[in-house]
């Protein structure tokens, strides 16, 4: 992104509790432990009314508005409104936070290259729903979140940075979900403030950081690389 003395202008797209958002609305307001991002949420868009995420955006004074799916005849409608009510707001960066609804090519095609996602899953493994459970019943040893750009093709798009968390004996998917989450807290608004500072880019479908072509998993989180 261009580099200018104004800070970058962010949406944020929820469904949910909104935890990641809220470490948006930390990160903006300060130093959440990994550094501050110099941004400002725009507003939050939630496709459900009852999304908890829509209580935070207000709390923080942050504008907020609901377009609710279910009032569309079909999602090429819902992604044009969509679309058009992010647009108003002239985004640097749209988030996707724990966004539920797949989204349409010419959707992605709007915003390609300033749409980024959080998954909870060390991509390529696990793209869709449900991750938690089915990282479980393979017995992995290992789960973890990944921030991608999105493109058309679901959870396909060029990873940027991924981290690991480790799955214990008795977790459930609730509790590995959890444990999940507090790494996102971490490794998404690191993500959003290499872009607003003009560290990264998606060139020719391909993640880059730093002028470096980012692998198939991305960078790998560790507490101290991020900055
Ligand atoms: N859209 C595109 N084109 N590409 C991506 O990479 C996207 C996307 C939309 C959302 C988030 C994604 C995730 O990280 C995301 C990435 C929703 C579903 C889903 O099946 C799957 C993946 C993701 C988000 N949604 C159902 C649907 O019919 C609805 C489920 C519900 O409402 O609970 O859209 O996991
Ligand atoms: C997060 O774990 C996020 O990675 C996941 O939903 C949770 C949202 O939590 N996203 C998806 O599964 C996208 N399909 P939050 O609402 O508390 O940020």
């Amino acid at each position: 992104m261009a580099v200018t003395n104004q800070p970058a202008r962010l949406v944020v797209l929820i469904s949910g509790g909104g935890s990641n958002l809220q470490s948006f609305i930390d990160a903006c307001g300060g130093d959440n432990g990994t550094g501050r991002l110099d941004a400002k949420i725009a507003a939050v868009i939630s496709n459900k009314p009852d999304a908890k995420g829509l209580e935070r955006a207000s709390q923080a004074g942050i504008l907020n508005i609901m377009v609710d799916h279910r009032a569309f005849d079909s999602r090429e409608e819902f992604d044009a409104n969509l679309g058009d009510v992010i647009e108003s707001f002239d985004p640097d960066l749209v988030i996707l936070a724990g966004f539920m609804r797949i989204l349409t090519t010419d959707f992605v095609n709007r915003f390609i290259g300033k749409l980024i996602n959080i998954h909870p899953s060390l991509l390529p493994a696990y793209p869709g729903l449900h991750t938690h459970q089915r990282a479980l019943d393979a017995g992995d040893a290992e789960a973890g979140a990944t921030v991608h750009f999105v493109t058309p093709e679901l959870d396909g798009g060029p990873a940027i940075l991924q981290a690991k968390v480790p799955i214990l004996a008795d977790d459930n998917a609730t509790s590995l979900a959890a444990r999940v989450l507090t790494v996102e807290h971490k490794i998404y608004p690191a993500v959003a403030q290499w872009f607003c500072s003009g560290r990264l880019q998606m060139t020719n479908g391909q993640a880059i950081l730093d002028n470096e072509i980012l692998g198939q998993t991305g960078r790998a989180f560790s507490q101290d690389n991020e900055r």
